[in-house]
């Protein structure tokens, strides 16, 4: 591969590495990316065989379309090295036999996780340089789980740097039955260092060792049942967003050890948050035909900032368009028509007409990255445009009718095209808001230009907590305020004054760190009264971060009922009281009762996952008068 990104990446690499001239680097092979669909070893009377190398290797996580990276990687002996390294896929009560050599010239491989499942971390094989280990054990409990290897001795939640592409799955599956169908796929998570600024300094966000648009594109058929096992030996939680379709989370684990969900007890929901470290399994059924994602939600973790070669940064980074706008952790899903003709309806006559304006208040300065434009969407009632000179703060609250199908005229008042994605709500793949992406038989939505405008449709069929939001540098245009909450509702049982809606969002044209609560840095207090039974509506959609969510009184944590997550109502017996703190991701939803019994004052904290920022909205609970 020739490339001139070359010289930048290697002076990035040389730092751990011997590589240091392209003479050298042409001598080493190419990683080849792992679907995870061939188990690696061989399989025999019970026993699987199985040999491991580590080496360094070249991998192109844009497959021949960007700069490679020379790092360490796992591979079978004698074949190619892959990312993620190799499979490890055998039926419950397989003994395993494996041998692991260091080839990476001068550091010492510690692997983790080549061991019993369940697991504990202290059980590792440490190999010198040259070295090659054995092991054997027994597979252990039915899960999915992972091993890898270390090079620097980072813990997990700091697996990002040299040594981060060292990984991969290990499933076991039940004995004596064939199990059926599914995927497995694995995050990666690597963080470039240049010596200096000037350096080239890729970024990298992977599935099973590719970025987007690079990243395997999927097939399925309306009515399949379709079965994901995902994995995340990476630095951080990866909020995994799937549009257009719920799905059922039938597992939940760690690289050590798996829970398999009861079937009447599985979370049911459109994004999952693995923990570094941790894995989890889900299964779908698509009913509607077009193309979809799976995507992280952290938006840096699908931007422009995440490719190995990336275009120059923007003078105006809002400006990025669509096309250039996603890299990283995105898959896609073709769904075919199947047997069923039944669609998810558009056209229908006496649509509710809703128009929603993207606008921009213009605080920019040409070029100056500190001055933004504040944006919002806002709701245009009747024939009168909102004025053009300010923007509210949140955007327009949209609530919608069960089962009433409503028609969306999107009107684009920002200085870049964009699309809108109704996060959560099942709708025709036509609606679904992604530019030039959403749409079936050859019938795509196009992005909406500035100064134009699109219309969608759309029936909601279940009442919940929702998110509207910009399908489109989303750093940038979710972190400026195009966002809003999207609640559908039954007339009959939705009464605003024992609800509380608690929308905590991007940080506005002040920066592209923090985060407001409904709209505020500083928020309005929240007021409620003592005795009466509240739905908490909380919606999370801060672009870029991760965060705790603690809902407390004199310091101490409260307790509330969880009522709902994603906007799917949970079944009652899983409806319990719980510790009011919890770790939530950008695409989240969660609906909450809480019953305050005495007058005071409360705090809702939200604490970045690393402690880079924090807010606060204050309650106040007043007595009955
Ligand atoms: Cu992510």
């Amino acid at each position: 591969m020739s490339n001139p990104g070359w010289c930048g990446v290697l002076a990035v690499l040389a730092v751990t590495t011997v590589v240091a001239c392209r003479a050298t680097v042409d001598a080493l092979e190419d990683v080849a990316p792992n679907d995870n669909r061939v188990a690696a070893g061989t399989l025999r009377g019970g026993e699987l065989t199985l040999r491991l190398e580590a080496r360094h290797a070249r991998w192109s996580p844009d497959r021949d379309k960007g700069p490679s990276l020379v790092m360490p990687m796992f591979a079978e002996e004698g074949r190619q090295p892959q990312n993620p390294g190799p499979l490890i896929r055998v039926p419950a009560g397989t003994t395993i036999r494996v041998s692991v050599k260091n080839a990476l010239g001068d550091s010492t491989l510690v692997v983790y996780g080549l061991n019993t499942r369940p697991s504990t971390l202290t059980d590792t094989i440490q190999i010198p340089p040259g070295a090659t280990r054995e092991r054997t054990f027994e597979a252990g409990v039915p899960g999915t789980y992972f091993y890898w290897g270390s090079t620097t001795h980072q813990p997990m939640a700091d697996r990002n740097g040299m040594d981060s592409q060292l990984h991969g799955a290990f499933i076991v599956d039940s004995a004596g039955v064939t199990p059926p169908p599914d995927r497995v796929f694995v995050l990666g998570s690597w963080t470039g260092r240049p010596r200096n600024r000037r350096s080239f300094s890729p970024d990298l966000r992977v599935i099973n060792g590719l970025s987007w648009p690079h990243t395997e594109r999927l097939t399925y058929t309306s009515g399949d049942t379709i079965r994901w096992r995902w994995v995340n030996p990476s630095d951080s939680p990866h909020p995994m967003h799937l549009h257009g379709f719920y799905f059922d989370v039938t597992s939940r684990g760690s690289w050590a050890a798996d829970t398999a969900i009861a079937k009447a007890d599985m979370p049911r929901v459109v994004t999952e948050l693995p923990i570094p470290g941790g894995t989890y399994a889900m299964t779908w059924v698509p009913d509607e035909p077009g193309n979809w994602f799976m995507h992280c939600h952290v938006a840096y973790h699908t931007s422009i900032y995440l490719a190995a070669e990336r275009p120059p940064d923007p003078a105006d980074p809002v400006t990025v368009d669509h096309d250039h706008g996603m890299r990283g952790m995105v898959l896609a899903v073709n769904v075919r028509p199947g047997a069923s003709t039944v669609r998810r309806a558009t056209g229908v006559a006496g649509a509710r007409p809703i128009r929603l304006v993207a606008k921009a208040a213009l605080k920019r300065s040409r070029g100056a990255w500190t001055e933004l434009d504040e944006m919002a969407f806002v709701r245009q009632d009747g024939d009168v445009a909102p004025p053009g000179d300010s923007v509210p703060n949140p955007s327009s609250l949209l609530v919608l009718q069960r089962n009433e199908p409503v028609r969306m005229t999107i009107v684009n008042h920002i200085r870049v095209a964009t699309g809108v994605h109704w996060h959560g709500i099942e709708v025709p793949a036509y609606s679904d808001g992604v530019p030039g992406w959403s749409g079936s038989d050859g019938r795509l939505a196009p992005a909406i230009a500035p100064g134009d405008s699109l219309t969608v449709e759309f029936t909601p069929p279940r009442s919940g907590t929702f998110i509207y939001h910009a399908h489109s540098n989303e750093n940038f245009l979710i972190g400026l305020g195009l966002y809003g909450g999207l609640l559908v509702v039954d007339s009959a049982s939705y009464d605003p004054s024992r609800e509380r809606l608690i929308i905590l969002g991007g940080a506005g044209a002040s920066g592209t760190s923090g985060a407001r609560i409904n709209g505020r840095e500083e928020p309005d207090t929240v007021r409620l009264t003592v005795g009466d039974k509240y739905r908490l509506r909380l919606i999370y959609i801060v672009p870029d971060y991760n965060a705790y969510v603690t809902l407390t009184r004199d310091d101490s944590t409260v307790h509330w009922r969880a009522l709902a997550k994603d906007g799917a109502e949970l079944p009652s017996h899983l409806q319990t009281v719980r510790e009011a703190r919890l770790l939530v991701g950008p695409g989240e939803t969660m609906d909450f009762e809480y019953q305050p019994m005495k007058p005071g004052l409360m705090q809702l904290y939200v604490a970045q996952r690393t402690g880079a920022w924090e807010r606060h909205l204050p309650i106040k609970v007043e007595s009955r008068r």
